[in-house]
């Protein structure tokens, strides 16, 4: 039984085709800066948003009926969800796919019966893994939808919710093991607080450093050997997560020394909800060595919360290539589309619709990233405005042999810097003419 009957294998036809089931960038064998676009990109679909979001909000019931859910039987309609989605996979040519525990399988009544379940429907899942050759990208545990965690899952003050957050951590590094996953997701979920007048934050912000340790020794024990990765968020559902962005995430990490076992997951709507652009996001973790991977999605600037689009800004995505082609590529890590459609679009081919467009988008900012290094644009423009400390008194302050005196001295002797015109405007320019250089 096909899910999607009236989708083909979507292909390639290039900049001007009009078929909205057809990549226009997306090339995945063609080669760009020495590497096929399919190992650049390492594209994932986020299983989640595409087999389990129905459109719902809070205002309203779903808009999208999926053929896959239809069975009352939840086990039955998990293992029809797996089918749907390997479909997909294969007809939109992805190479990955990212589930957490309870998008994939349905919770029963006990841990282990639900644990039994799971393991039920992975067992699907493996099986499907190696009819197509695709691959797990990276799973992650759901210690946030259940009411037990409405106060958090390792912050929760209760310790006994702790506990059950840890154990299923432990059934999905089990699982991440068995399915080949090359990555695992930390999302702080509810790891957070609403107000200081019922929170020890400083012990929920140990406790958290704790539970991150204990899965660490546990991959460790059973031969997981994926990337552990924490996705920062700054806000939502709590006021204050404490995950709020790569630095906050990179300094947490350094001060319970954790930093050499992680890496970040960094996401675009993450990054903007935090005031941030998507580029300093990743450029603050790459710049410490630890961007993993990437949720590839666009906020709305309107709106203040985290609306998951599919991304379409191609400026966005050249910057962020920019930053991954830096860094030599994301492998293990990949792009993972935490994305998700409008309510109003209830087609079942909008799901390819969407993704086939982020992928373009990511595509084209690919190229356009791999052209602007060729001409070591805006790289040549800044080694030379920071040329000054390439000899003399700069290289002396670089080198540490420079102190306050020799500096006044310097001062004194050479007078007053000249003005030096930072040039954004001309640079913006030059951004955009890339736009159509890649063509
Ligand atoms: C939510 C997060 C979530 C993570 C995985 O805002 O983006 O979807 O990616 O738990
Ligand atoms: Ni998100
Ligand atoms: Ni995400």
């Amino acid at each position: 039984m096909q899910y999607f009957p009236n989708v083909e294998k979507i292909r390639y036809e290039g900049p001007d085709s009009q078929n909205p089931l057809a990549f226009k960038w997306y090339n995945s064998d063609e080669v760009v800066a020495g590497k096929p676009m399919r190992e650049h990109l390492r594209f994932s679909v986020a299983y989640w948003h595409t087999f389990r979001g129905t459109g719902s909000d809070p205002f309203g019931a779903g808009t999208m009926p999926h053929p896959w859910a239809e069975a009352t039987d939840p086990v039955v309609a998990a293992e029809q969800t797996v089918h749907a989605a390997f479909e997909f996979f294969t007809k939109l040519g992805v190479d990955f796919y990212c589930f957490h525990d309870r998008d994939i399988a349905p919770e029963a009544d006990s841990l282990r019966e639900t644990n039994a379940i799971l393991d039920r429907i992975c067992g699907l899942a493996k099986q499907k893994q190696e009819e197509t050759g695709i691959k797990l990208l990276w799973n992650t545990t759901n210690a946030f939808s259940h009411p037990r965690f409405a106060n958090g899952a390792s912050t929760n003050p209760d310790a006994a919710v702790f506990a059950y957050a840890a154990s299923q951590i432990k059934k999905q590094l089990e699982i991440g093991k068995e399915l080949g996953g090359q990555n695992y997701v930390f999302w702080g979920g509810r790891e957070g607080y609403s107000t200081l007048l019922n929170t020890d934050m400083k012990r929920e912000q140990e406790h958290l450093a704790c539970l991150l340790q204990m899965a660490v020794d546990y991959a460790k024990k059973i031969g997981f050997s994926a990337q552990f990765l924490i996705e920062p968020k700054p806000k939502e559902p709590t006021k204050h997560q404490y995950d709020f962005d790569s630095g906050t995430v990179i300094s947490f990490l350094k001060s319970h020394g954790l930093d050499q076992h992680f890496k970040l997951n960094v996401e675009c709507n993450h990054a903007t909800l935090a005031q941030h652009t998507f580029e300093h996001d990743l450029q603050t973790a790459s710049m410490h060595g630890m961007l993993g991977s990437i949720d590839a999605n666009q906020g709305d600037l309107l709106l203040g919360w985290d609306t998951d689009e599919f991304p379409h800004n191609i400026l966005e995505a050249a910057l962020a290539m920019r930053v991954v082609l830096k860094q030599n590529g994301l492998a293990p890590g990949g792009l993972n589309f935490d994305a998700k459609l409008r309510r109003e679009s209830v087609d079942l081919d909008d799901l390819f619709i969407a993704h086939i467009a982020g992928m373009d988008t990511f595509a084209l900012g690919l190229k356009m990233a791999a052209k602007m290094a060729e001409d070591r644009f805006p790289d040549a423009f800044i080694a030379e405005r920071y040329a000054s400390y390439e000899s003399g008194i700069g290289a002396e302050i670089e080198s540490g042999e420079a102190d306050f005196e020799k500096l006044e001295a310097y001062t004194l002797e050479n007078g007053e810097p000249k003005a030096r015109s930072g040039k954004q405007e001309l640079l913006e320019a030059r951004l955009n003419q890339y736009l159509w250089q890649v063509r």
